[in-house]
């Protein structure tokens, strides 16, 4: 199985088998078909590929002499790589043909097999040289979950040549996570295959991952340096684990790869590709989830190679709006972001269309959304595009009714769990929903505020921001940062207790992408409380901002006095006691 073009190796073939053949002399029981491109054979070289669907293995032996020689012969004459799977039983399940270089395996689908489990099936195939097992070899083993990868070599008279043996390694051995035994010819194989095979299974449950209740799907993080500097490398994958948190889901391992371009099909390297299979594996994970954005090429090629679900860093924030949405504008914006995703990777509908789309925990745009093809696609997105523009005409006719009250708007604008909420619901005292997750408000929210005397404003929560904002959610999320338009000053929150330079101008990016660099902005550094005594405050002077806790309540007063100074006609009376009246006002979204 070498050479094989990644885009094809698991695809089912492409040419569909001549005929069933029965499996005599159980005829009629199951029906065994050949897998690959029977196209060029002759006859009754495709009678013999079905009649090894009648060969069978003796239960203690992994391959017999007879049996090698059986598939030797006839792909030395055929001059193409011939494999059968075998199951443990000794029976053969399925028979498979290639070219000279390459065979394709049988896609399975998602069928899983049990946690930690092998799958019972092995495979044995002949190369038509003696070159050992290829990388790609190794990989289906894995992916696939096989009790062994066989190669045997088919020497020029069609005899067979030396066998070569691999199999998978539970996590806690050292090395590669694969084992390769001694390459021997067939008849010299003493393994008592039956013995092994127990042995392994049982060590691979002995050390399969606890799982623990209710602790979410398990994923696999994987990031490449790419023209990144390190610190910007670490910073992007430590908040890939803050989204992965966010949206419920269980890290259990990474994978890295220091490259200064990623692999146009593949992101990672087929060395890594390999290692990642085999990770994923014995670490029982559900799903990848890429901090790369993937091209719907990659994704799709990924997902092949993997056999699971992979998701890159967008579709990763899709999924926590999913999660969120809760109001009919928000599950709206949302449901048409997933779309506008989907669209591009509905362009070839395959098998693994269902991996690149799943979402997590299903939250996806449901399997019978999917079943939608791409015009169905295109006419609900034209739908929810009309239902949110009426939305956004009545918030509009709000919005003038507001205005018309003559009250100043204040925006709390900032990164993803800056503290946003809690800055609201400390500065009305009201109780804001505020969370340790990203993305934890989606609608906005506002309220007044009375400064002394009858000065009122309104304060606005909104959606957090974030760097490389996917552009889907962007344009879905135009409406509720529509509303950001009428505010008269921004204020800026920033956890400075973290990266926070790059998050300060990744925000101030996403506000210049809709306009609204102009807008006065007060920098307000929260999270202090995190940093040495003193330590918040002046960090905060340095950067011209206001330092404060939104938790604890430290600065509120500062920081309010800095606002009512940078607000329009904000002129109050000195000595007037400046602390606001909270006045309730409905939260949602108003
Ligand atoms: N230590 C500390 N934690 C804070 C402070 N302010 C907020 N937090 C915590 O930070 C987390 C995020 O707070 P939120 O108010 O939900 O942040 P947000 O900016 O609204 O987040 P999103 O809506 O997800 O963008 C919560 O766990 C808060 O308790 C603070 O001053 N100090
Ligand atoms: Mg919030």
């Amino acid at each position: 199985m070498r050479g094989a073009s990644p885009g094809h190796r698991f695809q089912q073939p492409r040419h569909p088998p001549v005929r069933p053949f029965s499996r005599s002399p159980r005829a009629g029981a199951a029906t065994i078909r050949v897998f690959g491109n029977t196209h060029g054979l002759k006859a009754h070289h495709v009678k013999q590929l079905g009649r090894l669907a009648e060969r069978r293995l003796p239960a203690n032996r992994l391959l017999t002499h007879d049996f090698a020689r059986q598939l030797t012969e006839l792909s030395r004459e055929i001059r193409r790589q011939v494999g059968v799977l075998v199951d443990r039983a000794g029976t053969v399940t399925h028979v498979m043909v290639g070219d000279h270089r390459s065979i394709a395996l049988p896609d399975w689908g998602r069928m899983r097999a049990g946690r930690g489990r092998l799958r019972g099936v092995r495979c044995i195939h002949t190369h038509l040289s003696d070159e050992g097992l290829s990388q790609d070899d190794l990989t289906d083993l894995a992916k696939l979950r096989l009790d062994a990868m066989v190669s045997v070599a088919a020497d020029e008279e069609g005899l067979p040549g030396r066998a070569f043996t691999a199999a998978l390694l539970p996590a806690n051995r050292e090395g590669s996570g694969i084992q390769q035994l001694p390459a021997l010819p067939p008849s010299q194989i003493d393994l008592d295959f039956e013995d092994w095979i127990r042995a392994l299974e049982e060590e691979l449950a002995r050390s399969a991952p606890v799982h623990e209740v209710g602790g979410g799907e398990r994923a696999l993080l994987v990031a490449v340096t790419g023209a990144r500097r390190e610190e910007e490398f670490e910073y992007s994958l430590e908040e890939l684990r803050e989204l992965a948190r966010s949206a419920g889901v269980a890290v259990v391992d990474v994978l890295t790869q220091h490259r200064p371009q990623v692999d146009p099909r593949t992101v990672i390297g087929a060395g890594k590709l390999q290692e990642l299979v085999i990770r994923c594996f014995q670490q029982d994970v559900d799903l990848v989830i890429f901090d790369e954005n993937l091209s719907p090429s990659q994704a799709r090629n990924l997902a092949e190679r993997l056999d699971l679900r992979v998701i890159d860093r967008t579709q990763l924030i899709l999924d926590i709006f999913a999660q969120r949405a809760s109001t009919r504008d928000g599950k709206l914006q949302v449901e048409l972001a997933q779309l506008r995703y989907l669209l591009p990777r509905l362009a070839q509908r395959d098998t693994s269309l269902s991996r690149l789309a799943g979402g997590i925990g299903g939250r996806g745009p449901g399997e019978t959304k999917l079943e939608m093809d791409r015009r169905r696609v295109r006419d609900r997105i034209a739908r929810l595009e009309r239902e949110l523009n009426a939305l956004k005409r009545q918030r509009q006719g709000r919005r003038a009714r507001r205005t018309r009250r003559g009250l100043p708007i204040l925006s709390i604008v900032g990164y993803a769990n800056a503290g946003k909420s809690t800055l609201l619901g400390a500065l009305t005292r009201t109780r804001a929903h505020a969370a340790d997750k990203m993305f934890a408000t989606l609608d906005p929210a506002s309220r007044r505020l009375r400064f002394p005397r009858e000065r009122e404003v309104i304060v606005t929560d909104t959606v957090g921001f974030i760097r490389d904002l996917p552009p889907e959610l962007m344009t879905a999320f135009r409406a509720t940062l529509e509303e950001l338009r009428e505010a008269d000053l921004f204020l800026h929150v920033v956890d400075c207790s973290h990266d926070f330079e790059r998050r300060i101008a990744a925000v101030r990016r996403v506000l210049g992408e809709i306009g609204l660099a102009g807008t006065p902005e007060l920098l307000v550094f929260n999270k202090i409380d995190r940093l040495p005594p003193g330590a918040g405050r002046a960090l905060a002077e340095r950067h011209g901002a206001v330092a404060v806790s939104a938790l604890g309540g430290a600065g509120l007063e500062a920081l309010l006095e800095r606002a009512e100074a940078m607000l329009p006609e904000a002129h109050f009376d000195e000595g007037a006691a400046w602390w606001p009246q909270p006045v309730a006002v409905g939260g949602g979204s108003e």
